[in-house]
């Protein structure tokens, strides 16, 4: 059997889980179980809400027609591929709802949890959750089966850091380079109440989740089955 196979790249991190905060790429933090169970509960909730509309939960239709098997709603700015819009043009034609000013709060915090001096993140960085403002959040909602192919963010017309939040279910987030959609990558859990902070020279790394793995909520978390993945953007957009 050839190295490969028996360590597959797919798995070489994942023991990793528990170890704390890790930079994988110069920017890109990942800060596992950063989120309280309460405060888990308390955002489902919001969830809650914010699919009640006026624009609802939706698979966005990509160029070509094929369907994405991730459902979304937006706060802020309405996302499709690929652009942002106050008003969900490709679904009802109603408007956004706001981008609340307590996840403000907690991009800043998110920012500031994960450019930390001791995780050896670039000094560049450390400080940047002061001027850190989202104005758009997509809020992804995977039920079993429910997967997201490799792409770069690059709808925003700003470099500034991506926060990502997971609840619920546990992925595998494929954490790749710049250059290209294949190989080099590295494949991680995302657990409920994990942190992910993509920025600085990491921003426009292609990634992806390959799964999501059925039956691994935590009890506690408000959700019995799927999983909820918030990213916080600055649009540059005005
Ligand atoms: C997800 N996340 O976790 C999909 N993008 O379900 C993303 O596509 C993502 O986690 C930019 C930065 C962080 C992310
Ligand atoms: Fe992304």
């Amino acid at each position: 059997m050839s190295d490969d196979a028996l360590f597959p790249l797919e798995l070489v991190q994942q023991e990793n889980h528990d170890a704390g905060p890790r930079q994988l790429g110069p920017g890109a933090v990942h800060v596992p179980g950063w989120l309280s169970l309460e405060q888990q509960r308390w955002i489902v909730e919001r969830f809650g809400e914010w699919t009640q509309g006026p624009v609802p939960l939706r698979a966005a239709s990509l160029p070509g027609g094929r369907r994405m098997s991730v459902r979304t709603v937006c706060l802020g700015w309405h996302w499709q591929p690929y652009r942002y819009s106050r008003t969900a043009t490709d679904v009802n034609g109603q408007a956004v709802l706001d981008f609340p000013e307590w996840m403000v709060r907690l991009g800043k915090k998110a920012v500031a949890a994960a450019y930390s001096p001791e995780l050896g993140v670039d000094e560049s960085l450390v400080g940047l959750s002061d001027v850190y403002a989202p104005d758009a959040a997509l809020v992804n909602y995977y039920d079993d089966g429910a997967a997201m192919g490799m792409h770069q963010d690059k709808d925003e017309h700003s470099n500034a850091p991506v926060v990502s939040l997971s609840i619920g279910e546990t992925c595998i987030f494929r954490f790749g380079n710049t250059q290209t959609r294949t190989k080099p990558y590295t494949d991680l859990e995302l657990r409920s109440g994990d942190l992910f902070v993509f920025g600085g020279p990491s921003r426009f790394t292609y990634h992806g989740i390959p799964k999501v793995l059925p039956g691994t909520a935590p009890d506690g978390c408000g959700l019995d089955r799927g999983r909820i993945n918030i990213t916080m953007r600055v649009t540059g957009l005005s």
